[in-house]
């Protein structure tokens, strides 16, 4: 499997730990977002959506994170990514797509732009709309992990909502939010990038991470 991809992008990031967690093979082939590489009409002519990830597997280009991520879980049952009861399935999801949905539409690199260019915003603004856009959601995400008693992880290994969260928190710092108030998030964070898995997928490790 080819993973085309960027070392910072969080939706690159989330897929690798899907690989990785499911102990697949892949080569990663770097496409530069900072030179626009993604709207390449080569590129574009393979993937419509002009962004990353795209898997190429079992003979076909495949976008978008999180339908990758669930094929991925179908087609490979072995190690699966979400735990075996519907309810602990149901946590996991709602947990997952607060994420996936809410989160990182508002703060994707092109929105960002848009609000500095043309809207002409500064970067003290940006930086304000992406903690402001960040508590919305980690709040009540915080507040459920609180009502479910978490410990090291959602459920007894790490899955589909870590493989989400911890990309989301690598952004989080980079962008200065303060995490204190998120004491189950940063515990699931800390057991998460203490193995090997993680660490393997951390965008430093990328073979294009500058
Ligand atoms: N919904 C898509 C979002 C993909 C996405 O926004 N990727 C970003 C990087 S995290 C990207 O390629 N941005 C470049 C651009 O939009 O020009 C997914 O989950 O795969």
């Amino acid at each position: 499997m080819k993973l085309y991809g960027y070392w910072r992008s969080s939706t690159s990031y989330r897929l690798r730990l899907a690989l990785e967690l499911k102990g697949l093979a892949y080569t990663v082939c770097p496409v530069n977002l900072v030179e626009n590489a993604q709207r390449d009409e080569a590129f574009t002519a393979r993937n419509p959506f002009a962004g990353v990830p795209m898997l190429q597997a079992d003979g076909r280009d495949r976008a978008q994170s999180m339908a990758i991520i669930e094929w991925l879980d179908e087609r490979y049952p072995d190690r699966p990514l979400l735990p075996a009861g519907i309810e602990d399935r149901f946590t996991a999801r709602e947990l997952t797509y607060a994420i996936a949905t809410e989160l990182h539409a508002p703060l994707n690199l092109p929105v960002l732009k848009y609000l500095k260019h043309p809207l002409g915003h500064s970067q003290d603004q940006i930086d304000t709309w992406y903690r402001h856009w960040l508590a919305k959601t980690l709040r009540p995400l915080e507040a459920r992990l609180e009502q479910l008693d978490t410990g090291q992880f959602l459920f007894d290994a790490p899955g589909l909502f870590e493989l989400v969260l911890i990309p989301q928190l690598y952004n989080a710092r980079r962008f200065a939010y303060d995490l204190s108030q998120s004491p189950r998030m940063t515990r699931i964070e800390a057991a998460c990038l203490a193995l090997p898995a993680f660490q393997r997928a951390h965008p430093d490790m990328q073979p294009d991470a500058g």
